[in-house]
């Protein structure tokens, strides 16, 4: 198994040779002109218990983030249908909870997943810590993945979240791999963690056996309210830097570059896609704050990339 310091030195080459290597590594898995879009819904917001110093929807901090219960199944289908037609070919469902109650609203959440898979896409949950019974109810109404992200190292974990652990995460990554559900799981960088703690971050992903089929690498939104409000921004170079090693680390999943956007100039995340980034979130709005939505069309079509079809 790959080591931590292995990761390190693919991580710190030269930037030009790690670039090339994972450009290499990126085309002999993948179509480099294909992209695969991914549409957020927020199908319950706000007021989670839980204490994620970065998370708009924590009830600790005061964000002034919209908040509701869980939404139906039909304003499912209906952001479903229109992130179809807008060229989505997943629709990944978020709520703002430490883990489901079973009852009423999980099996709404089963539902909205039957739901999504009846109009041809794939269906993405994320509903915070699982058991095993939930993982293997989610499965059998047919979910394609789960998101559930480790989003930092295992030493930083407790800086950023107070009111679970890292091991926590690691054990319904476990429940949801035994119940044959794929696994969606990347993490955030920009919260001051430190280069060790990226690489940390990308070395427990890529062990995890096997390694999640999507990683999605965040870059932090600051929200106002949030105690990372004022994180001083990473340098754009460590982001390629997080994406290029993620690719040559695991070369067949999807890697995708997704929170963040906003900030990120054309030229940075085209380096992204080079480095071997291969899905984005599209649409005007992630959780609760903005995304390119419309201005992304423009920039596949000038980098010549063509959103992945099912
Ligand atoms: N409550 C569930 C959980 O925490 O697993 C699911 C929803 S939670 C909002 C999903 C992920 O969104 C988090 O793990 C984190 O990686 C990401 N996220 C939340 N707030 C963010 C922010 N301000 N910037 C970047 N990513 C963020
Ligand atoms: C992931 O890694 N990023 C998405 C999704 N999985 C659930 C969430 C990003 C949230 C960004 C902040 C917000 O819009 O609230
Ligand atoms: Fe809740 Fe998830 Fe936000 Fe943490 S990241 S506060 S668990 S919604």
């Amino acid at each position: 198994m790959i080591t931590r310091f292995q990761v390190q030195e693919i991580y710190e080459q030269p930037f030009t040779n790690l670039l090339y290597e994972a450009a290499t590594v990126h085309r002999a898995n993948h179509d480099p002109t294909r992209i695969q879009l991914c549409q957020l819904e927020n199908i319950k917001s706000g007021r989670c218990s839980e204490d994620c110093k970065y998370c708009p929807q924590s009830a600790h901090y005061d964000t002034g983030v919209e908040e509701y219960g869980l939404e139906t199944v039909e304003a499912v289908r209906d952001a479903a249908l229109a992130a179809r037609e807008a060229g989505a070919t997943r629709l990944c469902m978020g709520a703002a909870w430490r883990g489901p109650k079973d009852g009423r609203d999980f099996d709404r959440v089963l539902e909205m997943v039957r739901e999504v898979r009846s109009l041809g896409m794939e269906a993405c949950v994320t509903l915070g810590l699982l058991n095993a019974q939930q993982a293997q109810r989610l499965a059998e109404a047919g979910l394609t993945a789960y998101n559930h992200n480790l989003d930092t190292s295992p030493e930083f974990y407790g800086e950023i979240i107070t009111t679970r652990t890292f091991e926590d995460r690691l054990a319904t990554i476990a429940n949801v791999r035994n119940a044959g559900i794929t696994v969606c799981s990347g993490g955030i960088i920009g919260m001051g963690e430190s280069r060790g703690d990226r690489i940390g971050l990308l070395h427990s992903l890529a062990t995890l056996d096997p390694p999640p089929e999507s990683v999605p690498i965040n870059l932090l939104v600051p929200v106002a309210g949030t105690p990372l409000e004022n994180s001083m921004p990473v340098d754009s170079l460590e982001l390629v830097r997080c994406i290029a090693t993620a690719r040559i680390l695991m070369p067949t999943s999807r890697v995708r570059l997704s929170a963040g956007r906003m900030r990120m100039s054309n030229e940075v995340q085209a380096l992204c896609f080079f480095a071997g980034a291969n899905s984005i979130f599209s649409g005007e709005k992630l959780l609760t704050t903005p995304n390119p939505g419309g201005a992304d069309a423009a920039l596949l079509a000038a980098l010549g990339m063509e959103p992945e079809v099912i």
